[in-house]
């Protein structure tokens, strides 16, 4: 980097150096669900019900094998510090009833994540399933179908546990039930009071230690097959997180299109120790698409950086678009979260504050327009460099040769 970028960012109060041995320390919490189109191990053939992806692409992962292949690739161009979250589906060995999941299934996951240096985040799998029965799990009127998935979160959070000791770092669990109604609910109050009874059931079987792990519940506006309710609603979860000590997680496509995920953090975060994210790109729904660097991106990770929350926040990524290389999308969303991070934090808030505590809103606006001229890009490709990982231009042609040698080659 050239010393005159230093200087520059120094004239603002920012130190390049400690924010890039800040930003290192950011733990990124990566969906190996990108990989596969969310199929998970436990059957060939896609998604059943819940949620869905659009494309064909050739060369998805189909086994523990290709998956964790296509990560150690993918890691090897994302910078900083990284966890991969796993999903209850993804279980490996010899295959159990989703109910009866035990850290067994998961070892191999363990083993890998040691190998790498990761942590490993995890997320009890409510969909696609013949026991959603009627798009309904945990709020479901039959007594057996609750059931069954209360005994599935509960051995959730042991597997939770069990990475957060092994790994010697907090896991995340989070818990998203695609439950809801097509058309007008003739009742709202009875599936939503069904959904609490569920959750304390299941907090009431298993006391986890919070030590190792923490517990997020993640609420949606409507689904496909969904439109007009959904049981576990924002409001929902907010109040049922801030009852029991459990977090609220914002899935930034999950609100209505106008509304901003950003703006919530700051609120959230004064009523809250932390917060968790599924950061996802929404076009005109919750399409999930591959991260941008676009406005909504950068302004969550410019209120996490405002906020000083970056330790109280466990950043995740959410997105599954079968209709591209699947391996450069995990890669080009990755290293945008980064890049955002990275902005966020080459940005003097400070006297931007002053500025608009000084009721200078000129000067504000003036300031936030200017700062979008500063060279960050030199700053992206010395983090780059120093985390060991390609720069910006460089590392799209070998996944160009990841794909001729590896993925092509599974033939689907
Ligand atoms: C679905 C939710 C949920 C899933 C993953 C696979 O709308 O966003 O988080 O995407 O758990
Ligand atoms: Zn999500």
């Amino acid at each position: 980097m050239r010393e005159e970028v230093k200087n520059i960012y120094l004239s603002y109060g920012i130190d390049v150096d400690k924010v890039i041995d800040k930003l290192k320390n950011v733990k990124i919490s990566l969906h190996c669900w990108q990989l596969d189109d969310v199929n998970g191990f436990e059957n060939e053939g896609a998604l059943t019900g819940g949620i869905q992806t659009t494309g064909n692409y050739p060369g998805k992962a189909r086994n523990f094998k290709e998956l964790t292949d296509d990560l150690e690739f993918a890691l090897k161009y994302i910078p900083g510090s990284k966890k991969i979250n796993l999903h209850a589906i993804y279980q490996t060995g010899k295959i159990v009833d989703r109910s009866e999941i035990t850290p067994v299934q998961f070892a191999p996951w363990v083993e890998f994540a040691k190998k790498n240096g990761l942590g490993l985040d995890f997320n009890p799998t409510i969909f696609s399933s013949p026991m959603l029965v009627d798009n309904m799990s945990l709020s479901s009127p039959i007594k057996e179908v609750r059931d069954y998935w209360i005994r599935h979160c509960v051995n959730s959070l042991k597997v939770t546990e069990y990475f957060g000791r092994e790994l010697n770092q907090k896991s995340l669990m989070n818990i998203w039930i695609p439950d809801g109604l097509k058309d007008a609910p003739a009742d709202r109050m009875g599936p939503r009071k069904r959904l609490k009874e569920s959750l304390d059931e299941i907090f009431k079987q298993y006391k986890y230690d919070k030590n190792v792990m923490d517990v997020a519940v993640e609420s949606k506006v409507f689904g496909i097959g969904m439109e007009s309710y959904t049981t576990g609603s924002h409001e929902f979860y907010m109040n049922y997180a801030i009852k029991n000590n459990l977090l609220c997680l914002l899935d930034t496509g999950h609100f209505h299109p106008t509304e901003s995920v950003a703006d919530k953090i700051s609120s959230m975060l004064l009523f809250n120790d932390s917060l968790a994210f599924h950061v996802s790109r929404p076009v005109r729904w919750d399409s999930d698409h591959v991260l941008k660097l676009n406005d909504d991106l950068q302004d969550v990770a410019d209120e996490l950086v405002k906020c000083d929350a970056l330790d109280r926040a466990y950043i995740g990524l959410d997105y599954f678009d079968a209709s591209i290389n699947r391996v450069s999308a995990l890669i080009i969303g990755a290293r945008n979260m980064e890049k955002a991070l990275l902005k966020a934090l080459l940005t003097p808030w400070d006297l931007l504050k002053i500025a608009q505590d000084g009721l200078n809103h000129t000067r504000v606006l003036a300031m936030q327009e200017e700062l979008k001229c500063l060279p960050w890009g030199e700053v992206w490709d010395e983090y780059c460099d120093k985390c060991g990982v390609k720069r910006e231009a460089e590392w799209f042609s070998d996944a160009i040769e990841y794909e001729k040698n590896v993925l092509s080659k599974r033939g689907n």
